[in-house]
């Protein structure tokens, strides 16, 4: 297991990699260029440029998370081709700097979802929530009440110029049901293949989240048969999963520790994070303590221990402790303390 952390760049970040070299055990920093839009090609200078900043520390910089899809892909638009080319030769840029493994989800419109960014838990910190009953199923309006509730700070997806043309993004999946979304999913990987071998990287779709269909768009990587269909679908192994245990464990019937056995050498990623569920459907993420939360976080370290998992690893969102002022999710304290907790399950059980 190579123990990783997600960094916004110099200048986006609130954190700096001075402090994230004091968390013990990383190695790894996941990174992307984050002005990059979906189709453009990410070049060779520009990649030099952050692995100037991250070797300056040490670390590596073998995982990128994410290089976006664009729409054209997912819909089967006039330009998927020439974004699939584009696609291919950012890949190949990246290998010439040693990556690894390339981070990307295939969600309609929108990236992760949540109604409230900062929610008060009883302790005194904040975490990320999803309140079923907040969530409108007009677009227009959920992009209204998400401009006012997220208070400056954007999810990813649902960036101020995005939301400006939520008429035009919801046309162009007017036509692309589950089935659509799957065969253009499908067109995509067996196209950048051939390119994932000859530059050694593996591709790793992230889970959609929440998993499960929002705003009337349909949503794939949802659950354990899901992941089956993916993989079969396109059975090579440089196909793989981001195992993010959190967007898969918003949903109380998904058990996240079997997917991890079941498939553990097509998770190329394991993204680790705690959710509480509650019976009205919503849920709060919490702390990475098995038991501040629902998902089984102990039983799926154990998973990745006993199958010998020697990908990448790192903690998911964290709460906002002790006043930090952080992205919402990318705080350094919560992040760190996951770290902590996963390697000293992993102590025990290399131990044991
Ligand atoms: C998220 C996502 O759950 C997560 O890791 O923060 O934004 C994730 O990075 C993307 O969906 C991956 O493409
Ligand atoms: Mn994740």
């Amino acid at each position: 297991m190579k123990m990783s952390f997600r960094w916004y760049g110099e200048g986006n970040d609130s954190i700096s990699l001075a402090d994230i070299r004091q968390i013990p055990g990383v190695t790894e920093i996941v990174w992307a260029l984050h002005e990059k839009q979906p189709g453009e090609v990410w070049e060779k200078a520009e990649i030099q440029a952050v692995k100037d900043q991250l070797d300056k520390y040490g670390f590596g910089m073998e995982v990128v998370e994410s290089v976006n899809v664009h729409d054209d892909i997912k819909t089967a638009g006039k330009n998927r081709d020439l974004y699939i080319e584009n696609y291919k030769q950012t890949l190949r840029n990246l290998s010439e700097f040693g990556v690894k493994v390339v981070c990307y989800n295939f969600m309609p419109v929108f990236d992760w979802t949540r109604t409230d960014l900062f929610h008060p838990l009883p302790d005194g910190s904040t975490a990320l929530y999803y309140e079923k009953s907040k969530i409108k199923q007009d677009p227009e309006e959920m992009a209204a009440y998400i401009l006012k509730e997220t208070k400056g700070y954007t999810m990813p997806g649902w960036e101020p110029e995005r939301l400006a043309n939520l008429k035009e993004l919801f046309a162009l999946y007017k036509n692309v049901d589950k089935e659509a979304l799957w065969a253009n999913l499908k067109y995509f990987l067996e196209a950048i293949m051939p390119t994932c071998h000859e530059s050694g990287i593996k591709m790793a779709i992230h889970p959609d989240d929440p998993p499960w269909d929002i705003f009337g768009l349909p949503r794939l990587i949802t659950d354990e048969a899901a992941v089956e269909r993916f993989l079969k679908m396109v059975d090579d192994p440089y196909n793989c999963l981001t195992l993010c245990s959190g967007s898969l464990g918003s949903n109380p019937a998904n058990n996240v520790a079997e997917i991890v056995r079941k498939h553990c050498d097509r998770i190329a990623f394991a993204h680790i994070r705690n959710v509480k569920h509650f019976d009205n459907g919503d849920f709060s993420e919490t702390s990475h303590r098995d038991c501040d939360g629902d998902v089984g976080i102990l039983d799926i370290i154990k998973a990745y221990h006993d199958c010998g998992f020697d990908g990448y690893i790192r903690p998911d969102h964290g709460r906002h402790i002790w006043g930090e002022k952080c992205r919402p999710g990318y705080g350094l304290y919560d992040r760190a303390l996951g770290i902590m907790y996963i390697l000293g399950v992993w102590d025990c059980l290399d131990n044991s």
